[in-house]
């Protein structure tokens, strides 16, 4: 582990790793009491992921939790009880009693949104976050996590390819515990590493070991740093281990003993211990008042929550549809003089020429574009240049599409465009074609060339 942080980093690193750990622990008691009334799941094991990571946030930041993700939640400042009465279903819940498990989040102080239970969903929704506070100069970052599970996901594609083009400040930690329900990653992932899925996307990613608080908490905190700074999205995996089943239910008897060995010795809290003992900054009297420091709270926490009513039972029919301004005010709140984030000033002018496509092999074996706008000769840019701005190099989308259609056959077809038209579009362009020039110029094609399908008459007489 490296020895680069303060004594007080480490020592809240610590303290945090110790009370996530304790925090289920009770929660395990609750639920074989009968008390938690929702799905329990646990982070044994992985509590360095969730820390580590949410540690390198600042307070302004956003975060969105999923199951495994209570470490991260005590770290952004979620006090114990809302986590115990919320799995309680307690009428002092932060949801009243309408949820049994951790969907629950506050927009309005800590800035955590509340998990979504379709695995990927938080991507594009923290994505949005990013890119808000962007727009309204916030300089935050956002932070959710997926596991090896939900990374095979569409919306983990498209949320993430829509972050790198959008280079949202935002840090996808993908915690790979090995196992999603009873499935080991091997089987679901043909890649040694998850982080190498970033490739895809053009973004920089991170593996690391996810049982190592230290290495956790510094790779998150230089990937938060280059999100903020402009750098856009960054993923990375941290490789773990899911210690229990998937749920309270699941015995995991699935998981061969040898894997479960090796990852027990690797307890994310001893090894850390260890470090700090080694360090001199932790000895058994520290560690002792830590631990009596956590014990207190949470009994104090678990007592109010036990405290804590049901709902009343009509409360069941209130809240569910938002009736608008009785139900709650929706007002935006402007961090920005308004008139600087409306258009037109936040606007940005259509492009309609993108250059660095490259050329690709077209049909009569020769270089074709691939792209509308993508093989302009010199003395055509200069021509585009002075267009610059100018209406005229504006094409309607119907009349670009059929533009690439006609570009198969570009002398025949311009031969057919007024000359009016034609001098609308930039001379690279072919030609601009009538909308129904489709139908009108047939496509090259060579006379020896097999008909793709066989004529019906032909077929049945062939007796197929
Ligand atoms: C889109 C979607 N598919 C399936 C599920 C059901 N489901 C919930 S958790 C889970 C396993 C997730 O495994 P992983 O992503 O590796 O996370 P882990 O449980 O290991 O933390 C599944 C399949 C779901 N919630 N959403
Ligand atoms: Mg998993």
């Amino acid at each position: 582990m490296n020895k680069e942080l303060t004594r007080q980093q480490y020592l809240d690193l610590y303290y945090f790793m110790r009370l996530n750990r304790a925090v289920e622990d009770m929660m395990v008691k609750l639920f074989r009491q009968n008390k938690i009334v929702g799905g329990l799941y646990s982070s044994l094991g992985q509590e360095a992921v969730s820390v580590g990571s949410a540690y390198a946030l600042e307070k302004k930041d956003w975060l969105a939790p999923m199951i495994r993700n209570i470490g991260a939640l005590l770290v952004k400042g979620v006090p114990p009880r809302d986590i115990f009465m919320q799995h309680m279903a307690k009428y002092d819940s932060p949801t009243k009693g309408k949820d049994g498990t951790s969907h629950f989040g506050d927009l309005e102080n800590l800035h955590i949104v509340s998990p979504i239970s379709m695995l990927g969903d938080l991507i594009p929704v923290m994505t949005g976050v990013a890119i808000a506070g962007r727009y309204l100069g916030q300089k935050i970052v956002a932070m959710t996590w997926i596991g090896d599970g939900g990374s095979s996901t569409g919306v983990f594609h498209e949320g993430l390819n829509f972050a790198a083009v959008q280079k949202a400040p935002f840090v996808l930690v993908l915690e790979n515990n090995q196992w999603a329900y009873s499935t080991p990653v091997k089987r679901q992932v043909p890649i040694e590493n998850l982080a190498d899925r970033a490739k895809a996307y053009g973004i920089p990613s991170y593996s690391v070991d996810g049982n190592d608080v230290v290495a956790v908490y510094t790779t998150a905190k230089e990937a938060v740093d280059r999100a903020r700074n402009g750098e856009g999205p960054i993923l990375i995996e941290v490789k773990t281990f899911r210690r229990l089943g998937h749920a309270q239910h699941d015995p995991a008897e699935y998981v061969p003993k040898e894997m479960r060995a090796y990852w027990e010795a690797r307890d994310p809290i001893l090894l850390f211990e260890r470090f700090l003992t080694g360090q001199k900054l932790l000895d058994d009297k520290s560690k002792k008042e830590t631990e009596e420091k956590i014990e207190e709270l949470l009994s104090a926490e678990r007592d109010f929550a036990e405290n804590s009513p049901m709902p009343p039972a009509e409360f069941a029919e209130q809240g569910v549809y938002c009736t608008g301004d009785d139900c709650h005010k929706v007002v935006p709140k402007w961090q920005r003089p308004i008139a600087e984030v409306t258009p037109p000033k936040s606007s940005v002018a259509a492009v309609w020429t993108v250059q660095g496509f490259g050329s690709g092999k077209g049909s009569g074996g020769g270089s074709a574009p691939i792209h509308f706008g993508d093989t302009l000769k010199l003395e055509e840019k200069t021509e585009s240049a002075t267009a610059k701005n100018s209406k005229d190099t504006e094409v309607p989308e119907a009349v670009a599409e059929n533009i690439e259609a006609a570009a198969v056959k570009p002398a025949k077809v311009a031969a057919k465009v007024p000359s009016k038209t034609a001098a609308k579009i930039p001379a690279r362009i072919p030609a601009k074609a009538p909308v129904n020039a489709r139908a009108k110029s047939k496509p090259a094609q060579k006379k020896s060339a097999k008909p793709a399908i066989v004529p019906a008459k032909s077929a049945r007489k062939a007796g197929r």
